[in-house]
C-alpha cells in the first residue's frame, strides 16, 4: 500500500466513516488530571480559589471551566489551527461538582471516564454527548494527526481511535462505546424489548444518515425545496429499493419521514418508550448538523417534520445536551480544503452554536457566525463560570 493510499484512507476515515468528523479535553474533574504547564495548575488553583468564595457568598457554582493556558476551548485552539492535521493534542481540564466545597469528597471527585479520539467530531461525538447529557465527569483527549501516528497510534486498539477508558477497562469501537455508556447510564431501556428497539432505531439513524451505499440526505435539495414551500414527496423509505433511482428530494424526504413516523407513534415525544434514549441523542446530532446554516437550516419549518421538528428541539434544550452545544468542549465541524485527494486537507469551520471567535483570533479571516450563539460582548476568554 503506497503512504499516499494510507494518507487517503486517514483522510476518508476521518470524515466518511459516519460521515463527520483529535486535542485533549478534560470535562469535569481533578485538575491534576491534566497534565498542563505550572502556570495553568496556578491558574486554576487560583480560579478555583476565587470560585470557592464566590460559591460561599453568593450561592452554589455549578461548573468551572479551567481553559488550556491561554484560555482558549478546545474549539478555539482547533478552529486557530484551520486544519485539524496541524492540531496537537491539547489539555482542558474542569472542576465540577464543585458546589459543596465543604465536602472534602467533592474536592477529590476524578472523572473515571476517559475518551480519546482526534481532533474532530467524528465517532466521539455521541459518547461525549452522552456523557456530558448525565452530566458525568469525563476526561477528553482529541489527538492532532501527527501526535497520533507519532505514537499514539502504536498504543490504541487495533490503531484506532474512539478509545473509552472507565476505570481498569478499555474499550473501543465507537457503537460498542456508546452501548456501554447508555447502558451504564441508563439510556438504554429497561426491558429488553425497549432495549433492543432503540438498538434498532440506533442502527437506522447510523444508516440512513450516512451507512447507506446509495441513499442518503441531501442537504441542499431539501433546503431549496423547503425554502420553497414546495409540498415534500410523498415517498416512503419502506417502498424504496436500495439500488432504485430516486431524486435527492425524495432520498432526503424518505429518510426524515422514517424518524418522522416513528415519532408519530410515541407518547413522550421520544423514539422508544417513555425515557430519552442514547437513539435519541444519535439522531439528535444528524438533525442539528442538517440544521447548520451551510446544510438545510430551514428543514425544521416542514410541514411534513412538525414532530421531528419539536423533538429536535425538546433535546436541543435538554440541559446537558445545550450545554455540550456551547461551552467549547465539542470538537469543531471540518470541511475539505486545500484541494482534493492527498493535497488537501479538512479545515475547521465555524458551528451556529459555538463558541464566538475571540477579538484577534488568528482565524483572522472575518469569518462569522451566522447564527452567534454566544454574543461577542457576553464572550469570556479564559473560562470561568461556565454557560
Ligand atoms: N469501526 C471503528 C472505526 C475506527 C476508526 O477507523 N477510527 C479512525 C478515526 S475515524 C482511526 O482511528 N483512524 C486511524 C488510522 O487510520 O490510522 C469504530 O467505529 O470505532
Amino acid at each position: 500500500m503506497s503512504l499516499a493510499y494510507i494518507y487517503i484512507y486517514f483522510l476518508n476515515c476521518i470524515c466518511i466513516d459516519n460521515k463527520n468528523y483529535p486535542i485533549t479535553m478534560t470535562r469535569p474533574c481533578s485538575v491534576s488530571a491534566s497534565p498542563v504547564s505550572f502556570s495553568l495548575l496556578a491558574a486554576a488553583a487560583a480560579t478555583v480559589f476565587l470560585l470557592t468564595v464566590v460559591a460561599t457568598t453568593v450561592g452554589a457554582v455549578e461548573k468551572v471551566v479551567v481553559g488550556n493556558g491561554d484560555g482558549s476551548t478546545p474549539y478555539e485552539i482547533a478552529l486557530a489551527h484551520k486544519s485539524y492535521g496541524k492540531v496537537h493534542t491539547i489539555e482542558t481540564s474542569n472542576e465540577h461538582r464543585f458546589a459543596d466545597t465543604s465536602d472534602p469528597e467533592m474536592g477529590h471527585y476524578a472523572a473515571n471516564f476517559h475518551l480519546e479520539y482526534m481532533a474532530v467530531r467524528g465517532l466521539a461525538d455521541l459518547p461525549a454527548l452522552i456523557l456530558e447529557t448525565v452530566d458525568e465527569p469525563y476526561t477528553g483527549t482529541y489527538y492532532g494527526r501527527d501526535d497520533f501516528n507519532n505514537g499514539k497510534k502504536a498504543t490504541t486498539p487495533l490503531g484506532r481511535v474512539p478509545v473509552l477508558t472507565h476505570g481498569e477497562f478499555r474499550l473501543h469501537q465507537s457503537s460498542s462505546i456508546v452501548r456501554y455508556l447508555a447502558k451504564y447510564f441508563s439510556l438504554s431501556g429497561i426491558t429488553p424489548e425497549d432495549e433492543a428497539e432503540i438498538d434498532v432505531l440506533y442502527e437506522t439513524v447510523k444508516e440512513l444518515f450516512g451507512g447507506h451505499k446509495f441513499l442518503k440526505v441531501h442537504p441542499e435539495a431539501l433546503e431549496a425545496a423547503v425554502l420553497a414551500g414546495q409540498a415534500l414527496p410523498e415517498i416512503r423509505y419502506a417502498t424504496m429499493t436500495n439500488r432504485g433511482q430516486y431524486s435527492e428530494l425524495e432520498q432526503s424526504t424518505a429518510i426524515l419521514r422514517v424518524f418522522e413516523e416513528v415519532l408519530a407513534t410515541s407518547q413522550t415525544g421520544h423514539l422508544v418508550g417513555t425515557d430519552l434514549s442514547y437513539a435519541d441523542l444519535a439522531l439528535f446530532l444528524k438533525l442539528d448538523e442538517l440544521a447548520e446554516s451551510d446544510k438545510s437550516p430551514h428543514w425544521v419549518t416542514a410541514p411534513e417534520f412538525t414532530r421531528l421538528a419539536a423533538f429536535y428541539n425538546n433535546i436541543a434544550e435538554t440541559d446537558g445536551v445545550e450545554r455540550f452545544l456551547a461551552h467549547g468542549r465539542r470538537m469543531p465541524r471540518i470541511e475539505r480544503c486545500g484541494g482534493e485527494g492527498a493535497a488537501g486537507d479538512y479545515c475547521y469551520k465555524h458551528d451556529r452554536h459555538c463558541c464566538v471567535a475571540p477579538p484577534n483570533s488568528p482565524l483572522g479571516d472575518g469569518e462569522e457566525d451566522p447564527i452567534p450563539h454566544v454574543p461577542e460582548d457576553e464572550y469570556h476568554p479564559g473560562g470561568g463560570e461556565e454557560l
